[in-house]
């Protein structure tokens, strides 16, 4: 049933970030849909962040891949899945099947993810099956095994609102899980929930904390084996529930009173001021209720697997743990990082949170009747392309993620890709720089177009729907890949006519001689009709026996998924860095998220606005260090390390700790000359886990040295050659591209002719000041305009927007064009800060001038803030800086 009809409402779910908000998509008959948030979801109930509300905005098929493609040349769908199948076949003839890999994503639909697994583990049998989930979630993952014996998320999103204290360790929820946040911020107000962040830098998320805790890089399980202690020496600990639940208690203490046993130790180590120890010490164990969020900071660290746990057992001392308002909770990053990890996507596991005993495997072997079940785990993400790079691994096929941009080293991954002998890429997009290097291209359905469930950070099972036709050829993921099971002689394991069947035996394989042995059953889904799937309401597992509607918590009262029930306290040693600072690295290079970008902007980068928050690459440093490398705000800085180099915007920024620079990773070699962080980024991964740190590669900054900084705004990509930079964002009229130039053109006027569009041109230039300004006019309309400074100033962009939306420039605004200023009539914005209103800092600087003096003043004098709610945080802290500034005024 085709559920694609115009004006016709369709519940999905949001393909962003692990909250897994609800959305209301109505199809507008012209391939695009209006937005809006599901009331009824329980993750959002109604609310979208501007990355969720800009969901209409990037539904355009311009950037698609619209049918299959070997070497460029497009091919039948029977073409490309012959080839697929035949070279695989070859290549596991001559190489044995363990030269096949698969690289899967947290963004593919767990029914996608299920048959990719069955195929590759069950079938092929290769074990070299891993998931841009362990750059994600895997220390997390494996913390859970260690402590809960299986993988299991406690705690529910309701916890954030019941509990006293919440604290978020290493996570940027303001930016990063913003629905949540705004959950957390709400209690704040309402009931006085504490909100303390732990972070090396002051984010976003700490205007609305009550305590930040700026740690230092890799530090973080020194101050929770602290607290451990703390715990033990105040009497707090709860003894019912470790001597009922529990195991190891003595030894974790033992080992972390020789580590953190005072506070000026602590304090030491960690780089903390001793007040705000003792501070969040008594807040954590006076609070009644404390939920302990965690996320990048903690997971993508040499040590993440240590800190995950040196949280837990905080949290099982206490028995703080499934209670309403208490316990640990691992903020997910990726829409369905969750139902990947439950069909066994990552590289140690096998299927429904089954490993590699003797009895799971018979297990598996016999529901899937499998001919080549793998026996042992394959290698994980960092590994498998070490194995490309030095030819072991001769086939891969790499499915809803880009690794040439995301993981560490990603020069080395990107030449490794060339070595591959088959390299089959499944994508939505033409182009990334991942598909570029691929043999095989197969258009993918996307978001909108295909049919099946995610899984959120609460364990909630939730249904994406179709409300697109599927563009130009593509198809869904679970399709191709059973297409090619059945090529390889499969048909009869891989029949699978739709969704709701692959989800059925999925459930099955969860519930399969289950008998309460393993947490993450789906009983009660086993048998769902096909209308029943469709009309699927989100639903937390477990869910197993008949009657049951999902589990909001577990673990309570024990009943722990290890062989005799307790939960395990693992003993957390002291950290150890990957690699220290010295002197020829001396800035420790942290990387992460934007507010309005998601991961390589496949997606989000196609929304005009969503560009409008943050358009270019760039590197927080702190006024010191940047006075040392003699940096200046808006330089060009070149940032590098024994992996690789960038070119990024300086940002000088206090909230930034002196001695470690912060870089965004969506740019790439798309959108940017040199972005791409993961170029730069350690190859060390975590011991346990096998994570990589991507939060902490000594580096080293310096000024690039630039003649000319420059800004091209038009209507088509400009053709510039031999820049020192570029970086380019999409906008409402077309394109801005921020441009460097080694040295300034003999002449200006010649030269801008050679990527200025043809028209009448006016320019201007100041030999004296260094300046030179062109633009092309047609018909009353602006086509382009540039700008070149020997200093990195240039002209408000929110302002040039809005003349190029006019055809009328009068004589006055031709003048302003080429001043770069508004000479009269229109404000200029300034930075804007709210995407859905298009508010800029400048007009909200200048209401709290004229008398707004909370967030809820600004949004009812300029409506900013009252959408999506995602620059909430960036208001308060325009208005705490107007207020500090009006202070220093006073004295
Ligand atoms: N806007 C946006 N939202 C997203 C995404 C996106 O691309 N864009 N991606 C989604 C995905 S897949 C993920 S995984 C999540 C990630 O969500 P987050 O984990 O919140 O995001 P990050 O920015 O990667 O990193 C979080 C913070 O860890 C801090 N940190 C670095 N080192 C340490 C340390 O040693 N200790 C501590 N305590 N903190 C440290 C960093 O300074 C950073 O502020 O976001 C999800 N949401
Ligand atoms: N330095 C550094 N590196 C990092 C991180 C960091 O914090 N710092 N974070 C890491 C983390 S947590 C993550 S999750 C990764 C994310 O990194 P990636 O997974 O590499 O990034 P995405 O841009 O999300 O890539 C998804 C790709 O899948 C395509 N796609 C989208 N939907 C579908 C679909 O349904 N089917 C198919 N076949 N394709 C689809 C998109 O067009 C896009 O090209 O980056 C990791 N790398
Ligand atoms: S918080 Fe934003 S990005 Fe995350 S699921 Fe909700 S709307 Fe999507
Ligand atoms: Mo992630």
């Amino acid at each position: 049933m085709e559920n694609t009809e115009t004006g016709k409402a369709v519940r999905t779910t949001c393909p962003y970030c692990g909250v897994g908000c609800g959305v209301i998509a109505t199809p507008d008959g012209n391939g695009g849909a209006t937005i809006a948030g599901d009331t009824e979801h329980p993750a959002n109930f109604g609310r979208l962040c501007s990355k969720g509300s800009a969901l209409g905005e990037t539904l355009a098929l311009e950037t698609r891949l619209l049918h299959p493609e070997i070497d460029g040349q497009r091919v039948t769908w029977d073409a490309a899945l012959d080839h697929v199948s035949s070279r695989i076949s070859d290549i596991k003839e001559e190489h044995g099947p363990g030269s096949i890999a698969f690289y899967l994503s947290g963004q593919l639909l767990t029914e996608d993810y299920y048959v990719a697994n069955k195929l590759a583990k069950g079938f092929i049998g290769t074990p070299h099956v891993d998931t841009n989930s362990r750059l994600c979630m895997s220390s997390s993952v494996a913390g859970h095994k260690r402590a809960f014996g299986a993988d299991i998320v406690p705690q529910c999103y309701d916890d954030l609102e019941l509990a006293d204290l919440i604290v978020l360790v290493g996570s940027n929820a303001a930016w990063c899980h913003p629905i949540l946040y705004q959950r957390i911020q709400v209690a704040r107000a309402e009931r006085g929930v504490r909100v303390v962040v732990i972070d090396p830098r002051r984010t976003a998320t700490c205007e609305g904390a009550d305590l930040h805790l700026p740690i230092e890089p890799g530090k973080d399980s020194v101050l929770w084996n602290g607290l451990l202690v703390h715990l033990a020496d105040k009497g707090l600990v709860d003894w019912r529930f470790i001597g009922d639940h529990t195991e190891g208690f003595p030894e974790a203490l033992a080992e972390a009173r020789g580590q953190a046993g005072s506070i000026a130790s602590i304090a030491i180590e960690t780089g903390l001021n001793g007040i705000d120890i003792e501070t969040f010490f008594s807040w954590w164990s006076e609070a009644p209720k404390v939920v302990s969020c965690y996320s990048q900071g903690v997971n993508q660290s040499a040590q993440g697997t240590d800190k995950v746990n040196a949280i837990i057992n905080c949290h099982l001392a206490t028995g703080r743990i499934g209670k309403i308002g208490s316990g640990p909770l691992s903020l997910t990053g990726q829409p369905n990082a969750m139902g990947g990890r439950e069909v066994g996507g990552l590289a140690n596991m096998l299927a429904a949170h089954m490993g590699f005993s003797p009895a799971d495997r018979s297990r598996v072997s016999r529901f899937w009747q499998a001919p080549n079940l793998i026996t042992d785990e394959g290698l994980k993400a960092v590994q498998m392309f070490d194995a490309i790079a030095d030819g072991r691994i001769k086939a891969l096929w790499v499915m809803g993620t880009n690794p040439a941009v995301s993981l560490p080293q990603a020069d080395y991954v990107r030449a490794a890709l060339c070595k591959l002998e088959l390299f089959v890429v499944s994508e939505n997009v033409v182009s990334n720089d991942t598909a570029a290097e691929a043999g095989v291209r197969l258009p993918a359905a996307a978001w909108g177009e295909k049919d099946g469930t995610v899984t959120n950070s609460e364990r909630r099972i939730s249904r994406q729907r179709k409300f697109l036709p599927l563009a130009g050829e593509a198809r869904p993921d679970w399709w191709i890949l059973s297409e090619v099971a059945k090529r390889l002689g499969y048909e009869r394991y891989f029949a699978f006519e739709s969704v709701s069947d692959i989800f059925r035996e999925h459930a099955s394989l969860s519930h399969f001689e289950n008998g309460g042995t393993r947490p993450f059953d789906l009983g009660v889904l086993t048998d769902l009709s096909p209308a029943s799937y469709d009309q699927l309401a989100p639903v937390q597992w477990p869910i197993s026996q008949p009657g049951a509607s999902g589990t909001e918590r577990l673990f309570g009262e024990g009943g722990f998924a290890t062989p005799n029930g307790r939960a395990r306290f693992v003993t957390v040693r002291m950290p150890k860095l990957a690699a220290e600072v010295n002197e020829a690295w001396p800035f420790v290079l942290n990387t992460g998220r934007v507010r309005d970008q998601w991961h390589t902007m496949t997606r989000t980068g196609l929304s005009p606005r969503l560009w409008r928050h943050i358009s270019e690459p760039f590197v927080e440093v702190h006024p010191s260090d940047a006075e040392t490398m003699g940096l200046v705000q808006g330089q060009l800085a070149e940032v590098e390390t024994a992996s690789g180099k960038a070119v990024l915007r300086t940002l000088i920024n206090e909230g930034q700790a002196p001695g470690s620079i912060f870089a965004p990773i969506h740019w790439s070699g798309q959108n940017s000359s040199a972005g791409r962080i993961g170029a730069l980024v350690h190859p060390f991964t975590d011991p346990v886990s096998g994570q990589p740190e991507a939060k902490a590669t000594p580096a080293r900054i310096s000024p690039l040295g630039v003649a000319y900084y420059g800004v091209v705004l038009s209507r088509v990509v400009p053709q510039i050659d031999d820049l020192a930079y570029w970086a380019r964002s999409a906008t409402s009229f077309g394109w801005t591209t921020h441009i460097a130039l080694r040295e300034g053109p003999t002449d200006w006027g010649a030269w801008s002719k050679t990527f200025m569009p043809d028209g009448e041109q006016v320019s201007f230039e100041d030999p004296s000041s260094n300046l030179f300004r062109v633009a092309t006019l047609n018909s009353g309309r602006l086509e382009a305009v540039a700008y070149f400074a020997s200093k990195p100033e240039l002209p408000s962009l929110a302002w040039l927007a809005s003349i190029f939306e006019r055809t009328d420039l009068t004589a006055n605004d031709r003048r302003s064009v080429l001043a770069g200023r508004p000479i009269e009539g229109l404000a200029d914005e300034g930075d804007i800060i709210c995407v859905c209103f298009q508010v800029g800092a400048h007009r909200i600087r200048e209401a709290i001038r004229s008398g707004c003096n909370s967030v809820e003043d600004i949004g009812c004098a300029l409506r900013a803030g009252t959408n999506c709610g995602s620059c909430v945080p960036e208001l308060r802290r325009l208005l705490s800086d107007a207020t500090s500034v009006s202070l220093d005024a006073a004295e």
